[in-house]
């Protein structure tokens, strides 16, 4: 299992965070994703077996959000 701490902007409300929960755990090989709109991050747990931190990114992306870096 490994852990990555995305950057991602445009998160304003909780609305937004679910959003992006729901997205991430939908994929294959997410344990689970919290993103937090204070600090413009969402922490994800997976198994870079079956996901990659790209796959993860572009999720985030086809949400609307912009992942920075
Ligand atoms: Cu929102």
């Amino acid at each position: 299992m490994a852990r990555t701490e995305i950057p991602v902007k445009g998160m304003h409300c909780t609305g937004c965070e679910r959003t992006l929960e729901l997205a991430l755990t939908r994929l294959d090989g997410v344990r689970s994703a919290r993103p937090d709109r204070g600090s413009e991050r969402v922490t994800v747990h997976y198994d870079p077996h079956q996901v990659s931190e790209e796959r993860l990114r572009e999720q985030i992306e086809l949400c609307g959000y912009e992942v920075l870096a």
